[in-house]
Formats: C-alpha cells, structure tokens, sequence
C-alpha cells in the first residue's frame, strides 16, 4: 500500500495535484522546525506589515520582563539563556502587531451584509479593530459609538431582562487573570453564573475528569519533571502545530535517550523529526533529532480501549512477575497506601475480553503489546494528551482510564513522571481558577461572597452548548464575549447563527473582525482592547497582566508594543466599566480596579488559596508554581485517595448506531488545525507538515477507504452527518487526500466543519462537543459537479 504522508516503507512523493482550485498536495519531507519555521516566519512579517518599531518585538515572546505568548499555554523554559524561538507564537504575535487596521471608514464602507460575504481568512486580514462600533440596523452598518454609551447601552439591556439567566457571559481563555476575575466578579454580582468559555469545547473532559481520580483538574507536573522523564507518552496532540515549543523539550529527551510515544491516527510529520532553530549545528549541517521512535494509531475515539488493553497487559506482566518471583510491576507500595478502588479495577481488567480491546482501539495485540512493553520498562513516565482525547463521547471515561494506568505505577506525583494535559489556549487554566465556571465549587462562591459582602448565585450556569440551546429556546438574550468567535468555534453552524442572531444584544470584546461580529443581535457592539504584546498604561502607570500556562506557572506580563490605535481599552478597563454602568460601585471601586490591576490580584488574594503574596511572588522572574494537591499526592477526592474507576467499552454510541446503518460507507471524521491557523483565525492556507498548500477544504482518507468507496484522491466530497433529530446536515466541496489515517476514518479543519457537528453530539459529564467523532457520510460534491 502507498500512502501519501506518514512512512511506511512504500513512502514516495505521490500524487502530486496541482491547480489553482485545488492548491497542491505533496509529501513534506523535512524536520519540524528547521528553515521551514524561519522562512514562514518571514513570510508572515511581510505579510502583517509589521511596523518596523515591533519587529524586534516578534522574539520576545515569553522573556522575564516581557509579555507572555498569546499563542499557547506550554510554559516557558524561564533559565534557556536564549529566546526560544517558535513560528507559530511568531505569527500570533505578528497577528497582532500587524499595521493594517480596520477603522470608521471601513465599516462605512462595508455592510454587514458585503461581509458576511468574506471568508473568515479575509476577515481576519483586514487588521487590528481600532474605535468602539454600535450595529446600525437603518443602514446594515456598524457605526462608532463613544465607551460611555456602549457602556450605557449594555447597562441598558441587562436591566430590561426578566432574570440574569437571561445573559450568557462567554470567555475565550486569552484574557489574563484581573479581567476574568473581575468579569467573573461582575456577572455573578449580577446573578448568574452563566460563563460558557472555550474551555467546554477544549480540555473540559480533563477539567471534570481528574478530580474524580486525583482531585484536582489540572496536570500534575511541570517543565522541570521533562528533564527527568525516561518515557513520554503522547495521546492525541499535534505539537509542531499547536505547541512547537513543546518539541524543544521533546527534543532534549529525546537526547537523553528518553522513548517518545505518539498515540495519535495521524502519523503527524511534525512528531518524527524536529531542527530546532535554536541550534546552529543543526541549523547549518540541515540535520535535526528524531522525536517520537514509536507510531500507535489507534482509531478515532479509541484511545479509551488501548489504554484499557495497556492496563490489563500491566495486570498481566504484574502476575507473571508474581509467579516467576522478579521486581513487581505494578507499585503496590503506592496502591496500598494513595489509591482506592483497585480490586474492583483489576477484576474488572481480568474480565475485559481482549478482541473486544483490539477492535474497538483499532489497535493490533501486537501494537498493544509493544506499548505496554514501553509503559513498563518506563521507570518515570509523563502522559501529555490534547484536543484527541477530549473531543469525543468518552473523553471523560478516557481520562480516568489514563490515570488509571498511571496509577498502577505510581507515576503521579513524583520526578519525572504524571499527568500533563496540554491546554490551548495561554491563560485559559488561570480564567478557571479565578472563577470563570460555569459550575463552581461551593467552597468558591462562599469565599467570594464573603470578601465582597454579597450572595453569589448558587446554581449552575449555561455551557457553551447549553447557551445556545436556551438561545433558541428564547431565553438567553444578552451574550457578551470576552475576546472568542463564539459562532465559528461552537458546533452546529446555521443553528448557532440563528441562536446569536434572536439575541437582543451581543456585544463582543475583541481585537481582529471575526464573523461572530456579524453574526448579531438585534443590538450589537464591537468593542475593541488592546492585545496581550501591547503596552497597558493607567493613570500614566504600566500594568502588567498575570496568566497561568499548562503547568500551573503563574507569571506576569508587561505588554511592549505602541497600542493599535489610541482609542482600545484593555480588557479589564472594559470589564469594569461594563459593571460599573450596571451595577454602580457601591460595593465594589470598579474603576479603581481599572486604574491599577494590583488590587485586582489583592482581591484574588483574598478570595483563593494558593496565591498568598500574590503581587509580591509575580515581581520575581518567572512567577511561582500554583499549588496542585495531587502533585503532591494529596488526593482531594471523596475517599481521599487517588481512586481507580471502572469503565467498560460503550455498547451504544452515535457512531456504533450510524455504522449499523450504513456499514462500511460510514466514515468518522476528525476537525483539526492545520499548520497555519490559530483556532477560528486562519492565517494562511497552508498545512505544511501535512504537505497541503494553499488549500483548507480538503479531507483525509484512507486509500484503501477510497478505493472501497470508489473515489480517486484529488475528487471533491459532499459530507453529511449520520443524526437522528431529523436535521440536515452539510459540509460541501472537500478535496480527498490520502493519507496515513486508520481505516473508516476520515479528518478534515475546523472550522469549516463545524456545520457538521450536531449541537447535541456532546461528551458524556463533560459537555464538550464532539469535534473529533462525527459519523459522515461522503458524496460526489454536488457543488463542483454544478460548477462544472
Ligand atoms: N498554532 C496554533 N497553536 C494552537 C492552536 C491553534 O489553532 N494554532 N490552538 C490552541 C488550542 S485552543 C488548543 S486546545 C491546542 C490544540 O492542540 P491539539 O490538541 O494538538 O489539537 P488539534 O489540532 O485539534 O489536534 C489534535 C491531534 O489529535 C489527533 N487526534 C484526533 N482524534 C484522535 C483520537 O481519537 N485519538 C488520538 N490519540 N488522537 C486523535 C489529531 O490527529 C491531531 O494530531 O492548541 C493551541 N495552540
Ligand atoms: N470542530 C471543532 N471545533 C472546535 C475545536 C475543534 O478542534 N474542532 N476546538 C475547540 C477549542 S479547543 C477551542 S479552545 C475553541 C476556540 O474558541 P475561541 O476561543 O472562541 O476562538 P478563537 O478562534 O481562539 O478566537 C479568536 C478571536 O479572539 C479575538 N482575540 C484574539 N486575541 C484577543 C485578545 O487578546 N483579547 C480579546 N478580547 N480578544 C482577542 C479575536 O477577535 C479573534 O478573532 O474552539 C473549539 N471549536
Ligand atoms: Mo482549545
């Protein structure tokens, strides 16, 4: 069998498709990294019109005294004695640097009509949002309004509803601490606790999963913990992409002579071999460190068996020890004395039947085998997982299953070895923790109340998905977004426009024009901020913002650019005046918060353990590491243990009743991010590790999928979903790509997709929607056929 990408020994440069329509598909031979990164780094410079003043800003990403990278959430390495360079976190900063702008004039120029027309990739280049704009209904246009009407305006419609149910408050996790905390403040004095943020579409399955195992939702190791591991096993992640600064710690383990395991149904390029631009040898002698020695590809969704199989193999290799009287495999010593719930575990793994494990995971015994063999020999082991495991109907089971396996030996809480969620978004982990939840602890809302003399609402919020069920239901009417692209990130496309669109008013905190802008209500308000690299003055004084990576490192950021335009407002700035038109600043000094953010983290102080000195500890290079119990092994859990918890292989799923329907024709497909976007900003039509040039409507296959479907690669699909609300569902005009992707699976980019995605095709307890299990069906494009 050839495949187009991915080895195997009949690799070649196959069908190689070129014309203007189609882009080309090719094989990228190269390293991760390397010369590739710099010169699309180049590329984009010239592209963003960066002024010359911020190019020198674009390297600066993440140093002491400078401003965290808006582009992901793996930490920095605070003691690298260079820069660590990172083409995507170069682009998300040249995105926000960029000299074009979108002013007054623009929108006078434009309907909201005309550009509902444009692409979301024409949306974005138009540049940096400049002046504060209220939707005109008369004339379809977006007119400029002063803040202190917007102000008024939102103030206006928050007291007209019936309850504070009624208003959504959504989050998307760029926002640093003072603004979300205020936020958070502002809409539960309001009355609700309303907060859809990004986190439901992304790692809430870790989120809701980890505390029923180790009781805290968040990874248990940090940077430190990769200079110690022996074996790295990575579920469901595309680092070169979405984290490239992750490969240069990959890179050194590798070194190290660590074994690097990628779990994924995608070979993906960038895992197996990365230059790193930082190095000069590699850089000049065009050599580069392999990554990952080991492929697993299990099906999509099949994570969950493989890891069961990984687990009962564990069992098994423990008993023949046992038996032959050699070193235990698993760590009785930390069973015994940190976890509960293991006899039932392992009964329950001696009853798994193992086909029921291989066909389900999609996975061989063989491959089974090998990976237990690594997860065994691993004397410190670090499980790092993405948007491949949380994205699907058993996410939340699939978590527990992988701490699960890593409990058996011990590999939580101690060097070198744990549970490492990789996060998307760079302060999305610190918006949870200083409340943005739509579900908090009792515990929290006690504490707040307390500090701030007032009764918080009690019962839970809307998630995302739920807000846009009560938007279409009728009774949420006021959404405001605190940065996002509510209507392109959510699924369910048409339903969700018509669900933003029955809103009174939608108000939007943003940088870049992005379609949730005109997508609206019948009020509407763009308001523009300032962008994390940007210098935040107040009263003349420069604050600085703290946020919370991946591995609960909490640091402070100091913006450095020239502001985009004179009239932004910093995220807190508008957060606080949004409350204080609404609720007056008797109880709380809103604007005094505005003016100097320092008091801001006195009040997170006060209301949260773990951030003792807060304003002190932030002064230091390289912030503090927020406690996390189970890091510790401190189980902050119903037994106070770690617990095991059973699950077995779902027998009736969306996906297991299309299949029934339409046997092998149904494919499950996959929305992932291509090499050049940052979630719903598309920056250029590129996937190079993918090797797809200058097109984004392309899917994945099997070649042996589209021999049995009768398609030849380059020939454009229709894809529809396989549903039972009696809702038709379509994606149109997809090029088929071969590609090293397991059998009956398909993949394809987000957003584009996302018309595909069923509103309530959600993950079981974590409410996430299921963007990478979609039972489709695929046909003749009908949209090409027309066309030609
Ligand atoms: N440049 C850039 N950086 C980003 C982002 C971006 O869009 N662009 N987005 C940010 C955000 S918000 C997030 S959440 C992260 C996302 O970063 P990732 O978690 O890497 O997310 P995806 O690109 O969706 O890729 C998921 C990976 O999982 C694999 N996968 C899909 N389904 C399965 C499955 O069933 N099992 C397994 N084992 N693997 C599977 C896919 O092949 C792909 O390699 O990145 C963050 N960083
Ligand atoms: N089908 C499918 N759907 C998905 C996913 C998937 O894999 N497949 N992934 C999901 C995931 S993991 C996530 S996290 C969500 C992402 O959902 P969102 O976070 O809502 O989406 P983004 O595209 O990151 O938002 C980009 C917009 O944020 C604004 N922005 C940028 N920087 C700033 C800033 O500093 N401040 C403010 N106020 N605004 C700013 C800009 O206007 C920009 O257009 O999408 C989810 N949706
Ligand atoms: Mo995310």
């Amino acid at each position: 069998m050839t495949y187009l990408h991915g080895g195997g020994p009949a690799k070649r440069k196959a069908n190689v498709e070129k014309s203007k329509s189609q882009g080309t598909i090719e094989t990228y031979d190269h390293p991760a990294g390397g010369w590739g990164a710099v010169k699309y780094v180049a590329i984009n410079m010239i592209k963003e019109k960066v002024a010359g003043g911020k190019y020198r800003t674009l390297f600066k990403q993440n140093q002491p005294e400078g401003f965290d990278c808006p582009g992901c959430a793996w930490p920095d390495r605070q003691h690298a004695s260079t820069f660590e360079f990172c083409e995507n976190g170069v682009k998300a900063v040249a995105a926000e640097a960029t000299s074009k702008r979108v002013t007054p004039a623009f929108f006078e120029k434009n309907t909201v009509a005309a550009l509902l027309e444009q692409s979301d990739y024409e949306l974005e280049q138009h540049g940096r949002l400049t002046d504060p704009m209220r939707y005109d209904a008369k004339t379809d246009k977006y007119v400029p309004v002063s803040w202190a009407d917007a102000y008024k305006l939102i103030a206006s419609h928050l007291h007209q509803l019936d309850n504070p149910h009624q208003a959504a408050f959504y989050t998307s996790g760029r926002a640093g601490n003072e603004a979300a905390f205020v936020y958070q403040l502002f809409v539960r004095m309001f009355g609700t606790n309303n907060f859809p943020d990004c986190s439901n579409m992304c790692h809430e399955a870790t989120s809701r999963g980890l505390p029923s195992t180790v009781g805290v939702g968040k990874g248990t190791v940090t940077l430190d913990d990769f200079e110690h591991a022996d074996t790295l096993l990575i579920f469901g992640q595309n680092p070169a992409t979405n984290h490239p600064r992750m490969l240069g710690e990959l890179r050194e383990c590798s070194k190290r002579g660590a074994v690097i395991v990628s779990i994924n149904p995608l070979r993906e390029r960038g895992l197996e071999r990365f230059a790193d631009p930082q190095s000069v040898v590699e850089m000049l002698t065009l050599s580069s460190t392999k990554i990952a020695s080991t492929f697993i590809q299990p099906k999509l969704g099949g994570d969950f068996a493989l890891i069961k199989g990984v687990a009962k193999r564990t069992l098994e290799l423990d008993d023949e020890a046992l038996a032959l009287g050699t070193e235990r495999v698993l760590d009785t010593a930390f069973i015994a004395e940190h976890c509960a719930g293991f006899d039932a575990f392992a009964a329950d793994l001696r009853m798994q039947d193992w086909q029921e494990l291989v066909d389900e995971s999609g996975v061989s015994r063989d491959d089974i085998e090998k990976l237990s063999r690594i997860y065994v020999n691993g004397k410190r082991v670090i499980a790092t997982w993405g948007m491949g495991i949380t994205q699907h109907k058993n996410s939340v089971q699939t978590v527990h299953m992988l701490s699960n396996l890593m409990m058996m030996r011990g590999n939580i809480g101690r060097e070198g070895a744990g549970l490492c969620p990789v996060r998307g978004h760079s302060n999305v982990q610190g918006n949870r923790t200083v409340g943005i939840e739509e579900k908090p602890s009792q515990e929290f809302l006690s504490s707040l109340g307390k500090v701030f003399n007032f009764e918080p609402p009690r019962e839970h919020g809307y998630d995302v998905v739920e807000t846009i069920h009560e938007m279409l239901e009728g009774h949420v009417k006021v959404f405001i977004g605190l940065g996002g692209n509510f209507v392109m990130a959510t699924p369910d496309t048409p339903r969700t426009f018509d669900a933003l669109r029955s809103c009174n008013l939608t108000v939007h905190i943003t940088t870049k024009l992005n379609r949730s802008h005109l997508v609206h209500g019948a009020d509407a308000l763009i308001l523009p901020t300032l962008g994390r690299t940007e210098i935040d003055k107040q009263n003349g004084v420069a604050q600085g913002v703290t946020v919370e990576d991946s591995m609960s490192m909490v640091h402070i950021s100091y913006g450095m650019n020239t502001p985009a335009s004179k009239n932004l407002m910093s995220e807190t700035a508008i957060v606080a005046n949004i409350a204080h038109a609404t609720l007056g600043s008797e109880k709380v000094d809103w604007l005094a918060y505005a003016a100097d953010y320092s008091l801001v983290r006195d009040a997170i102080e006060q209301v949260l353990d773990g951030f003792e000195n807060y304003n002190e500890r932030i002064a230091k290079p390289g912030g503090f590491h927020l406690r996390v119990a189970s890091r510790e092994r401190e189980w902050l859990t119903d037994t106070g243990k770690a617990n095991f918890i059973v699950h077995n292989i779902q027998q009736d799923t969306p996906i297991r009743r299309a299949k029934q329907q339409h046997g092998a024709q149904l494919m499950t497909l996959m929305t992932t991010r291509s090499h050049d976007q940052y979630n719903t900003t598309i920056y250029a039509m590129d996937d190079r590790y993918r090797g797809v040039f200058g097109q984004r409507r392309v899917v994945f296959i099997n070649p042996e999928d589209l021999l049995m479907l009768g398609y030849k690669a380059g020939e454009w699909v229709d894809m529809s979903t396989v549903w039972d609300d009696g809702i038709e569902r379509h994606a149109n005009r997809f090029l088929l790509v071969e590609y090293d992707i397991p059998r009956g699976c398909i993949g394809a980019y987000y957003p584009e997709t996302n018309p595909l995605v069923p509103l309530n095709s959600v993950g079981d307890v974590c409410n996430t929607p299921t963007s990478k299990s979609i039972p489709v069906l695929l046909r003749p494009s009908m949209s090409v056929a027309l066309a030609a």
